[in-house]
């Protein structure tokens, strides 16, 4: 069967050297993410990937340092930005995309399977009818194989499922940001125990990634430090992952990975910031509705999770 989404995706990557993003990468401690802001040299247009809202779970306050930073660089450069673009409804920190929309301007946008993760998680959180879970919250849905331009540069989506089911990646000329599918080599891959997760899903996305031209540069949404490193990073190649990845190298058969992905799972805590994060990011950011009182809460489903 043809892949004509990666055939495109491909032939993009081959084509890109006229056209190379500029690509700044923001990492949060806290959080463990990176936040890009990719633009083209020539247009100054701009997409902002997978921001980040501060939210200290102790006090119920968020604050906007992770955010501020962006919009200074942004500044900074005089860029344009088109695109606020989630690689998935993150389950570890809340997006900014709102805010740096309001103060931007710009397109929320992820992958038009966010409405099987809507339909879940507004389930457990007991959402109202106010909360649609259409996709509506966002302002575009993206699908496989969907190519747009930001500027001069050309992007091709790739659905890649597994860690949940929403999960996209976007190929910005030569530069392909993963999101949750694989991580650097030393550390390996996301996790596939969240609702609608699948290891044998996750293997077949990152294959596909991983079938891309080897000089195809790639861009991780984590980078957990693992043991023998004492930096962050974030950036690798196709190449250096088929090498190298320990979970995922050349000759990782999809059996092996399912095994060794399913029972790390069994060990991993849940993310520390999990329960507001999901019921904020499936709102594409917003908070929930005040209360007559004029206060946001955020709710704990008690046992459920
Ligand atoms: N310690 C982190 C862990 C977050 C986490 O579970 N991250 C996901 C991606 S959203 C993952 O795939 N982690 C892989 C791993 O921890 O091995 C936290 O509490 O936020
Ligand atoms: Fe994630």
């Amino acid at each position: 069967m043809t892949d004509s989404a990666l055939a495109a995706a491909s032939s993009q990557i081959s084509a890109a050297q006229a056209g190379i993003p500029q690509i700044k990468a923001f990492f949060d401690e806290p959080t463990f993410t990176v936040t890009y802001v990719v633009h083209d040299p020539e247009s100054l247009r701009a997409a902002v990937i997978d921001s980040v809202l501060d939210y200290d779970p102790a006090s119920g306050r968020t604050s906007f340092s992770a955010a501020e930073a962006v919009l200074a660089y942004v500044e900074e450069k005089g860029l344009s930005i088109d695109w606020h673009l989630e690689t998935h409804a993150h389950a570890d920190h809340l997006s900014a995309a709102p805010y740096l929309q309001q103060k931007l301007g710009g397109k929320i946008a992820i992958g038009e399977h966010i409405v099987t993760v809507q339909e879940t998680f507004g389930k457990l959180f007991n959402a109202g009818t106010d909360f649609e879970r259409d996709g509506s919250d966002f302002d575009h849905l993206w699908k496989d194989g969907d190519r747009f331009r930001i500027g001069n540069l050309d992007v091709t989506v790739l659905h890649v499922p597994g860690h949940t089911p929403a999960c996209i990646a976007y190929v910005i000329g030569d530069a392909v940001f993963v999101g949750d599918t694989m991580f650097m080599p030393d550390y390996g891959t996301a996790r596939a125990d969240f609702p609608g997760g699948d290891a044998r899903t996750l293997y077949r996305s990152a294959m596909r990634l991983l079938s891309l031209p080897p000089e195809t540069r790639l861009f991780m949404c984590h980078d957990y430090l693992p043991e023998g490193r004492k930096d962050y990073v974030w950036e690798t190649t196709v190449e250096a992952e088929c090498e190298a990845n320990v979970h995922i190298h050349d000759g990782v058969s999809e059996d092996e990975f399912v095994v060794m992905r399913e029972a790390r799972d069994k060990t991993l805590a849940m993310p520390r910031l999990i329960l507001p994060s999901v019921q904020v990011n499936m709102r594409a950011g917003h908070l929930p509705p005040a209360e007559d009182n004029g206060v946001t809460y955020l709710k704990i489903p008690v046992n459920a999770v």
